[in-house]
This record gives C-alpha cells, structure tokens and sequence, in this order.
C-alpha cells in the first residue's frame, strides 16, 4: 500500500532536522511567552532562569513545568500570550473531573490544529473522495472542531454529525457512503452494537476505518470494534491545552502514536520526582509547545502515563512514537495498595469474551477497600443458568486476580443495565472519595 501524507517532506524530516526546527523555535517563543505570561515569568524567575538561557531544546530542562493547577490558579486569561482581540476561539475540557480548562487559539492556531487532524485522516487512508461522518461532540469540546477542520483540509466530504442518536448515524452512514468514522472508542462500540441490532452487518455499511481517541482503550477493544465495523482502527490523542485531538496519532503501522515534533516538543518525566527519563522509560508525558501563539504552554504535565519509542517506522514517518497511555496518572485506582490501571480490566474483559460495557466501584468497608466490577453480558450470554453464571463469575475473579493481583468481586449483569456513552466513558465510581 502507498503511504497517504498529508505533509511528507515535514512528516519524514530526519531526526536531525526536526532537532534543528525545534532548536530554531525554541528560544523565540521562551521569550514570547516570557514578555507576554506574567504568570510564566513569575515561575521562570523563581527559577533563576532568564529566556537567554534557553539556546536550544537541551536547555528544556532548565524551565519550570506547568500543571493543572497552574491553569486553574491562572483561570480564565492567566496563561493567554496574546491580546483577546487576536484569539478567533475558545474550547473547553470536558469536565469529566470537574475540573475545567479553557484554551483560547489565534487563527494561525487554528491552522497548525487543523493541519495535524489532516495528517492523522491522511495516515489512516483518508482523502479527497472519502466521506468523514465526525461523531465526536461539537462545541467546547475539542473533537467535533479538530476533525471538522481536519476533514476540511484533506478535502474530504465532511459530515458534521456531533455525537447521539446512533440508529440516524447508521442511516446517514449507509445513505452517504461514509468511509471514514470519528468518535470515541466506546462510541464506536456502542454504534457497531446499534448495527447489530438494526439487524446489519460489517458488510452493509462503507466504512473503511476508523479514527479513535480521546479516553484509553486496549487492543483487545481496537480488535472488537475492527471486527464488528469491518474497519481498520487508528488511535489519535490529544488535549484541550494543546489544541485538542491531532497531537499524536497512528499510522498504517498501528503500533504507537507519532508526535507532530514540529509543533510539539514530548518529553517523559519521573511523575514523583519531575527528572527527565531516558527515552523507552515509562512516564508522565510533558508537552511544550512550539509555535502556538495564544496558549503556548510549556513543559506541561499531562498526567498521561506512556513510553516515547523512536524505532523506525514502516510509514516512513519520523516523528517520535508515543504507545497507547496506559492511564492518566490520577486515573490509577490504588485499591488495598495495589496500583489498578482500568485498561487492565477490559483486557482481561475481553480476552475471555466479555462486552466491553463494565463499570468499576471502589469503596471502603470496614476500613479495608472493596473492588467490584460489573459486566454486561450479551444477550446470548444471558441465557445461561443461574450456576452457570456464578461459575463464570468465579472464573473471571480469579483470570482479574492474576492480573491485577487483588481479588474483584465480579457481577455479571443483565444485557442493556449498563449505560452506554457517545463521548468519553466513565467507567470508574470510587466511592472512597464520597466519605
Ligand atoms: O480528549 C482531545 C481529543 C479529542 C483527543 C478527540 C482525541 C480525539 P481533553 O478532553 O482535554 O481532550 O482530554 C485529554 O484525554 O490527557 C488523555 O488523558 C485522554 N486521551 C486523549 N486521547 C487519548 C488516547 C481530548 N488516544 C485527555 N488514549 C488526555 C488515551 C487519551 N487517552
């Protein structure tokens, strides 16, 4: 197969050129956002460090980082680079932990976002004959905008569904030939399973692949959703203070995210400690940006946990590879003090033929923490005996045990009582928190 770029000569620059476009762009925007982030520069002279300091992307290290407290603290102009009269736009994290960021984009952020969601829809096949049917929400969030953009840039025919009413996406999807799907893994689980109830198959809709991201989700789930929408999967992350999704995104290799190095600067950090790791450590990614001119935060922690690889690509692409984050790491359950990552459950889920509908609740009972996991059976799951299905729950227990190390308490559950989600799942209840 022909590799599809969006931007190939930026796309397989070598490693040495994209260290020079780093290097060259480094020190003009410390500078930028020096003179113009009363709140950065507060950090970086309690630090000691000066922008004349910063020479180079080896000087990285010298700069505080900023976390999401910073963006809280700073909330809502703190952190803005540019007069408000500059910026074109605002987006918003979702919310899931209550905890809302704002970022805001001047037009020429706008282009390099678009440009990256361009190069991700081009690395998953997609070009100016496909049909985008963007399922990912529209508004604050930043997934509907990106690939709207994106889909706009490769030339695509781009339906601009927004997320819900799944049986209508099917329609549209077979009436308008979409080829090209974007929306949450577990949106797109829930869509293949709207499918099969419509009574169709893989075969009766158009779709070629699929472009996922914005919440975790293992192999085991990418397999599923290929299998039940005849499609190949790709994952693409991203964050609101970025941009949004189109930071990273996979290839035909489908082995790990490449990092759009010419905008980005990724580096893995010690969570615990804030030490820069040698890469193929397992970390906290932190992100700098390289030429945003509104919210161009530096060194910023983004909690995700994940390796940076630079093995060669069979793409021809160049630019660093992160693989699949195995969690935020304020995501990270620590139950009877063991470390518990959600995405181990669904694997375990899945590799013994359950529904990747669950939910997870921790609480507290008599002092000592409780893990209860409750999984939806299929419909011809259900049929099963009431023996039959404490038998089963028995031998899930003990396939999570070995892998979590701790011992769950499975509820298998009936078909449909699990809620379903059309944009980020939330799987995970810790009542702990509650008392
Ligand atoms: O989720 C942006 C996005 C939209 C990405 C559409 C991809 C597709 P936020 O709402 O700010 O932005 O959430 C960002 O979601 O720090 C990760 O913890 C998580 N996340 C995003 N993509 C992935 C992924 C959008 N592919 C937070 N795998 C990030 C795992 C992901 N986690």
């Amino acid at each position: 197969m022909v590799e599809n770029y969006y931007q190939k000569e930026i796309e397989t620059m070598s490693h040495e050129q994209i260290k020079a476009h780093q290097d060259s762009l480094i020190g003009k925007q410390i500078k930028h956002v020096y003179e113009n982030v009363p709140y950065y520069k507060n950090l970086m002279d309690k630090k000691g460090v000066k922008p004349e300091d910063i020479k180079s992307t080896a000087d990285l290290h010298k700069l505080p980082f900023l976390t999401k407290s910073d963006l809280r603290e700073a909330y809502p102009y703190g952190l803005l680079a540019k007069p408000l009269s500059e910026c074109v736009r605002i987006h918003s994290t979702s919310g899931t932990t209550g905890k809302r960021v704002i970022a805001f984009y001047t037009q020429h952020d706008i282009d390099i976002w678009e440009d990256c969601c361009a190069r991700a829809i081009m690395a998953a096949g997609g070009t100016k004959e496909d049909v985008v049917q963007v399922c990912y929400g529209y508004g604050l969030f930043t997934g509907g905008s990106g690939f709207h953009g994106g889909s706009h840039k490769v030339g695509s025919l781009t339906l601009p569904m927004s997320s819900g009413n799944t049986e209508r996406q099917i329609q549209f999807m077979m009436d308008l030939n979409s080829t090209i799907l974007c929306c949450t893994p577990s949106y797109a689980a829930y869509i293949g399973e709207t499918l099969k109830e419509m009574g169709y198959t893989a075969d009766n809709i158009p779709l070629k692949a699929g472009i996922f991201g914005a919440e975790p989700w293992t192999e085991e789930m990418r397999r599923d959703i290929e299998k039940t929408l005849g499609i190949k999967a790709y994952d693409i992350y991203g964050l609101t203070e970025m941009c949004g999704p189109g930071v990273a995104f996979e290839c035909s290799a489908q082995n790990g995210m490449h990092i759009n190095e010419d905008h980005f600067i990724a580096e893995i950090i010690d969570p615990d400690t804030g030490e820069v790791l040698p890469e193929g450590s397992k970390g906290e990614l932190v992100f700098t940006c390289l030429d945003k001119e509104a919210f161009p935060l530096i060194r910023y922690r983004t909690r995700d946990i994940c390796v940076l690889t630079r093995e060669k690509c069979s793409c021809g692409r160049t630019h660093v590879k992160m693989l699949k984050p195995t969690g935020r790491s304020d995501d990270m359950l620590i139950i009877r003090g063991v470390n518990v990552f959600p995405s181990q459950i669904e694997t375990v889920l899945l590799e013994q033929g359950y529904t990747p509908n669950y939910r997870i609740e921790v609480d507290r009972e008599n002092n000592s923490d409780t893990l209860d996991i409750f999984v939806e059976l299929s419909s011809e799951q259900f049929s099963d005996t009431v023996r039959e299905i404490a038998a089963k729950e028995k031998a899930l227990a003990s396939a999570m045990k070995t892998t979590l190390g701790i011992n769950p308490k499975m509820h298998l559950v009936p078909p449909k009582s699990i809620a379903r989600s059309e944009g980020k799942a939330v799987r995970v209840v810790d009542k702990r928190k509650l008392h």
